[in-house]
């Protein structure tokens, strides 16, 4: 079945995609992306983000030795709690509603020149303890409903300073994708009384196919309904809705798993791979959210070389995404780049 073209359904976002296996071998003779070159040093007295340098906006950063955060010096949003909710509704057409929030930085360290699979797992865990720290700050504000923390790695995914560095967007509405995984989540425990990435799991293990690495509290694989090349899942193994709700153990298995993925990344075609990532966790509402299972998305652009990208147009904007290599393989292809 899986050989001839077929769409596949994503039960979380609750859309589909189509697959066309067939189509792997076929010739490239488009746009071919220029290989970065990365041979950069340890400390650039230019980096708006290397310590002891002046940003942007002109502040300066501090003598930072591990993680450093600060707000946006060019934020999307504006910290104005008073206008949370204002709604402007000129007609069921043409509806508005102010977006207050927050916006930082995650500088992941003071090395202009490491990448998270280049850093100790010591300094990794200090990423993701600042992650769990500032969701955890944040969440509190009565007014800010979602936390979303994203990295974009490589100028390929628009990533506009070379500091290894990730962000954080805090807003007062929950943003479209994790709306619809609440929504999906929600009503699978409610049928199911189960949560939907629980029992995906215990699928997934069933055959193995899919699956990258694995270890105590996470599980990377290649999901079943991946959209890019080598998109990769990272799900936690209990229920937990938020990053401020993992213990130390399992932020330690997560740092493992996060160093883990990206190192196979960069071994696949030899370079610092690019990609987007982020985590999905549940809003911060108040409610308790016994469906949601916290995981990390990661959206890498390239597809068969270091230089040949995955392009999303046409059929894929006007219709619904598509992809040639199935997951399966894409999955087999990072397993075999384990340690
Ligand atoms: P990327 O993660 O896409 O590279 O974006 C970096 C962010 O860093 C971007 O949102 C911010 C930009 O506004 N920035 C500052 O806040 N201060 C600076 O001095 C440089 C960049
Ligand atoms: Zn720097």
């Amino acid at each position: 079945m899986f050989d001839s073209p077929h769409r596949r359904y994503n039960p979380l976002a609750r859309e589909w995609v189509l697959v066309s296996p067939q189509r792997s071998q076929r010739p490239w003779q488009g746009q071919v992306e220029k290989k970065a070159l990365s041979e950069l040093p340890p400390y650039d007295p230019d980096c708006y983000l290397c310590p002891s340098n002046p940003r942007a906006g002109g502040v300066r950063n501090p003598a930072y030795t591990d993680t450093f955060v600060f707000d946006n010096d060019f934020p999307a949003l504006l910290n104005d709690p008073s206008q949370a909710g204002m709604r402007n509704e000129q007609s069921e057409l043409l509806q508005t509603e102010s977006e207050p929030g927050i916006c930082r930085v995650i500088c992941f360290s003071p090395r202009h020149d490491l990448t998270i699979p280049q850093l100790p797992l010591e300094s990794v865990e200090k990423v993701i303890h600042t992650w769990v720290d500032q969701s955890r700050e944040l969440e509190a504000l009565d007014w800010i409903r979602y936390v979303q923390i994203f990295e974009n790695k490589g100028a390929i995914m628009g990533c506009s300073n070379p500091h290894p560095h990730s962000q954080l967007w805090a807003t007062h509405s929950v943003p479209n994708e994790p709306e619809k995984e609440l929504l999906a989540q929600h009503d699978y425990l409610q049928s199911h009384a189960r949560p939907l990435l629980i029992e995906y799991l215990e699928e997934e293990k069933r055959t193995g196919e899919r699956i990258v690495s694995v270890n105590e509290h996470f599980t990377a694989l290649v999901p079943f309904w991946a959209i890019w090349p080598f998109e990769v899942m990272v799900t936690a193994h209990r229920p937990v809705p938020h990053l401020a709700d993992l213990s130390l153990d399992e932020q330690a298995s997560l740092a493992a798993i996060y160093s883990d993925v990206t190192k196979r990344y960069d071994r696949l075609f030899n370079i610092s791979f690019p990609y987007s990532m982020g985590f999905h966790q549940a809003p911060a509402d108040g409610n308790a959210h016994p469906e949601w299972v916290l995981h990390a998305h990661f959206y890498p652009p390239l597809l068969r070389s270091a230089t040949v990208k995955k392009f999303m147009v046409g059929y894929e904007m006007l219709a619904m995404p598509q992809r040639d290599l199935t997951a399966e393989s894409a999955a087999a292809r990072l397993r075999e780049l384990g340690e």
